[in-house]
This record gives structure tokens, C-alpha cells and sequence, in this order.
């Protein structure tokens, strides 16, 4: 089985795919930047399921329903604050991809579109997070089951980093 690895420019909230993954933090009650979008999009209804999972740790992911987004699902994961590069950061980025796949897989999923999660407010620098992003992907995709996945970049810049890294 092929699985295509595709990067665009987009909102994430306007994806119709198996799963879109929010970079949210650890209380899962919703924030800024996409995690704001996506509960925004979303409707009330998944705050009130966030509720109910009682928070996620770092480098964790947890999967709801995507309410009234084209997207059937949202897995939430939480990426590192950036504090320098050497607590784990680099790690527990890692991990957030490889434990959202895995969700993804175990429910059956076969579309998936991240977006560059801990690059924002949480300050991971953006070119060695979307390495880590690719390679990662590119790894635990092996026997997923899943058929494609996409990296949602909310910038120009972002989108030339990825498409750079899947042409190789
Ligand atoms: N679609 C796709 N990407 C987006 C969108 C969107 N609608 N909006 C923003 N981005 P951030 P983090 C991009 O800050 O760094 C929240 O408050 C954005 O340009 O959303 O993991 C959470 O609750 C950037 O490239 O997530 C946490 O407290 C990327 O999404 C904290 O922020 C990630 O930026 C998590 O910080």
C-alpha cells in the first residue's frame, strides 16, 4: 500500500479528512492559535467531550469526535514549550506524532492532516520541528493502515520548509 505524504496552505478547520490533530495543551480545555480555531469550528460540543478525558501530558494524544467540523474526528496532542532545546523538546515532539498515527491507526483512521504543532505559541524553531515531523511520520507510518497524511502549514514559509523536506 502507498501512502501519500502531502503538504498544503490552509486553515486545518476547513480539512475533510478521518482526523485533524490539535496542537492543544495539557488541560485540553481549549487556548489560542489552532487549538482557539478548532473549538471555534468545532462548536461546544467538543469542549464539553474534552472535559470528560481529564487532560493529556505532553507528548500524549487523545481522540473526540470532530462535531461540526468536515473532519470526523480531532486528536488532541500537546507538543513541548520550546525552553532551549535540551529538556526533551526535541523527543517529546517526536512523540506527539508518533502517538497521534498511532491513534489514528487503532481506530481505524485513513486520513490524517497535522498542523505544525509547538511552533506557535509554544515556541519549537519551525524548520527543526518540521524535520522531526517528516521523519517521524515517515516512520511510523509502516504498516498503519493509514492512507494518507497531510501537513497543514498556516504560512507560506512553513509550506516551502515542507515541501522542500518531502521532495527529497
Ligand atoms: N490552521 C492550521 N494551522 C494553524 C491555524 C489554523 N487554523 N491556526 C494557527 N495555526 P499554535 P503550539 C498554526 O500556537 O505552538 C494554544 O493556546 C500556527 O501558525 O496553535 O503547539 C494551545 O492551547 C503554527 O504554525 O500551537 C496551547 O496552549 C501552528 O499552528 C498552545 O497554544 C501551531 O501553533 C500550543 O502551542
Amino acid at each position: 500500500m502507498t501512502t501519500t505524504l502531502g503538504a498544503l496552505r490552509a486553515d486545518i478547520t476547513t480539512l475533510e479528512v478521518d482526523a485533524i490533530v490539535n496542537a492543544a495543551n495539557s488541560s485540553l480545555l481549549g487556548g489560542g492559535g489552532v487549538d482557539g480555531a478548532i473549538h471555534r469550528a468545532a462548536g461546544p460540543e467538543l469542549l464539553a467531550e474534552c472535559r470528560r478525558l481529564g487532560g493529556c501530558p505532553t507528548g500524549e494524544a487523545r481522540i473526540t469526535g470532530g462535531y461540526r467540523l468536515p473532519a470526523r474526528h480531532v486528536i488532541h496532542t500537546v507538543g513541548p514549550v520550546w525552553r532551549g532545546g535540551a529538556h526533551d523538546e526535541p523527543e517529546l515532539l517526536a512523540a506527539c506524532y508518533r502517538n497521534s498515527l498511532a491513534l489514528a491507526a487503532h481506530h481505524g483512521l485513513r486520513s490524517l492532516a497535522f498542523p505544525c504543532i509547538g511552533t506557535g505559541i509554544y515556541g519549537f524553531p519551525a524548520e527543526a520541528a518540521a524535520g522531526i515531523a517528516v521523519t517521524t511520520v515517515r516512520e511510523a507510518l509502516h504498516g498503519s493502515g493509514i492512507h494518507q497524511v497531510l501537513f497543514c502549514c498556516f504560512s507560506e514559509a512553513d509550506l516551502l520548509v515542507y515541501r522542500s523536506l518531502l521532495d527529497d
